[in-house]
């Protein structure tokens, strides 16, 4: 395959934009490659701007569940568009899609729509704080909630030592209220709201992670989760920007019959537009202005156009059989792949959960970030170019999931498991 006007526009890019991109992930830096240019896309396929196709299994990160450019998020748009894009006002189709939200996800009782997955998160966060009245809250190694400050912290020394900044530009004193503890360890749990959980607003997990690869939660961890936050008076927030309408229609919490305290969502809800969302408990989020002292607001918060492509989307999802189908699916991308990782005796871990999956390239068990990040990011880089060139477009990452989507047929996953098995068979 040649990619020169993909070289040509990355080196434009990289005139007027940090990097040539507008999110880190897709410079291709841990792959060390340098960045496709994406042109067009139509179902389970995209096509680069050197007229290269590709079956696409990283799906925008997630909201492609139907494939791209779906007919019925299409007409929903082209049926708005003429009405208008934005108007800063409410409008039928935000409370449409916030009755939809709230019938899908019971524990749901009130949502608030904003325009990303930080925003989404950022926002519970402060209204968890402003509800408890309490500063410090607990993430996990490895899970990833977007980009707000308090949220890109890692881990401190000890089991209760305040965060420490990830990046610069997040000062001490913000990630000092964030506790970074082991993900799938309720015992860290448990010791940390020992020490400290009258000073704890909210644990915040993604109930299957997936900014590590995708690493399901361990029997009984988000149930003892609950129980801890139940027992401290705690806000379980379940980060399913990812897991939302993805593991089923009612996200992971109802996968694994968990109800949390709050929600965040985006992705695909949005059907590919920029929203985002945080819902729960109506005591709770009763709490956020104008009703009450915690304030929060968006220009574009249930634009219009955002808001009829995600109902369509959602509308398109509660057809019957769809989870059922994307189980099929998952499954057999994930027998082609543990076929091809036995056939050429890599050693590696495959992870599934619905139609989200991930390879680690390690010989570890893989039950959290400690042991996620033994994988052998150099292979994972040789993996992602040969199925590259191959026609196969994955995550830019190790630490990331592969999607399939009710787009690919079933010739799809065996053309992308079969050049898996060439590809690796030559590691
Ligand atoms: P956004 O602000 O990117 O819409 O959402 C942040 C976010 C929050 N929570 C979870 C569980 C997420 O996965 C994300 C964003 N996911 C990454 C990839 N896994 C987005 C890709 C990117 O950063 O370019």
């Amino acid at each position: 395959m040649q990619h020169s006007e993909s070289s040509r526009l990355f080196a434009e890019a990289k005139q007027v934009i940090p990097g040539g991109v507008n999110s880190p992930v897709r410079a291709f830096k841990s792959v060390g490659l340098d960045p496709v240019f994406y042109d067009h896309a139509k179902g389970a396929r995209v096509w680069d701007a050197d007229g290269n196709e590709y079956i696409d299994f990283v799906a925008s990160w997630g909201p492609m569940i139907l494939g791209h450019a779906p007919d019925a998020v299409l007409d929903a748009v082209r049926g708005q568009l003429e009405r208008g894009t934005s108007f800063g006002a409410p409008t039928a189709i935000e409370v449409e899609m916030a009755e939809a939200v709230c019938a899908c996800m019971p524990s749901i009782e009130e949502v608030r729509m904003v325009s990303s997955g930080t925003e989404a998160t950022m926002s519970a966060i402060r209204l968890a704080r402003g509800y408890t009245g309490r500063d410090k809250f607990i993430k996990f190694d490895g899970n990833y909630h977007g980009h707000s400050d308090a949220l890109l912290v890692a881990a401190g020394s000890g089991l209760v030592t305040l965060g420490i900044p990830s990046t610069p530009g997040v000062t001490k004193g913000t990630a000092a209220d964030t506790v970074v503890l082991p993900y799938n360890d309720l015992v860290a749990v448990a010791a940390t709201l020992a020490e400290i959980g009258e000073q704890v607003a909210a644990i915040i997990v993604e109930p299957v992670a997936g900014n590590m690869g995708v690493v399901p939660p361990a029997e009984g961890y988000l149930a003892g989760l609950r129980t801890l936050c139940d027992e401290y008076g705690v806000v379980l927030i379940f980060d399913e920007v990812i897991t939302g309408f993805r593991v089923a229609l009612g996200g992971a919490q109802e996968r694994y019959g968990v109800r949390p305290d709050l929600t965040t969502l985006g992705k695909i809800i949005g059907g590919g537009f920029p929203v985002g969302a945080f819902g729960g408990k109506r005591e709770i989020m009763e709490y956020l202005a104008p009703v009450g002292p915690v304030y929060q607001a968006g220009t574009l918060s249930g634009n219009p156009i955002a808001m009829v492509a995600g109902l369509a989307l959602v509308g398109a999802l509660k057809q019957p059989g769809v989870y059922d189908e994307l189980e099929r699916k998952g499954a057999r991308l994930e027998a082609g792949l543990r076929a091809a990782v036995e056939a050429a005796g890599v050693p590696a871990f495959l992870t599934r959960v619905g139609s989200m999956a991930c390879m680690f390239f390690t010989d570890a068990t893989v039950s959290d970030w400690k042991t996620a990040s033994t994988a052998d990011t150099a292979r994972y880089a040789a993996y992602f170019g040969g199925m590259l060139e191959r026609g196969f477009t994955l995550a830019p990452s190790q630490f990331e999931a592969t999607f399939v989507g009710l787009a690919h047929t079933d010739e799809d996953i065996d053309a992308m498991t079969d050049a898996a098995a060439e590809v690796l068979g030559r590691m």
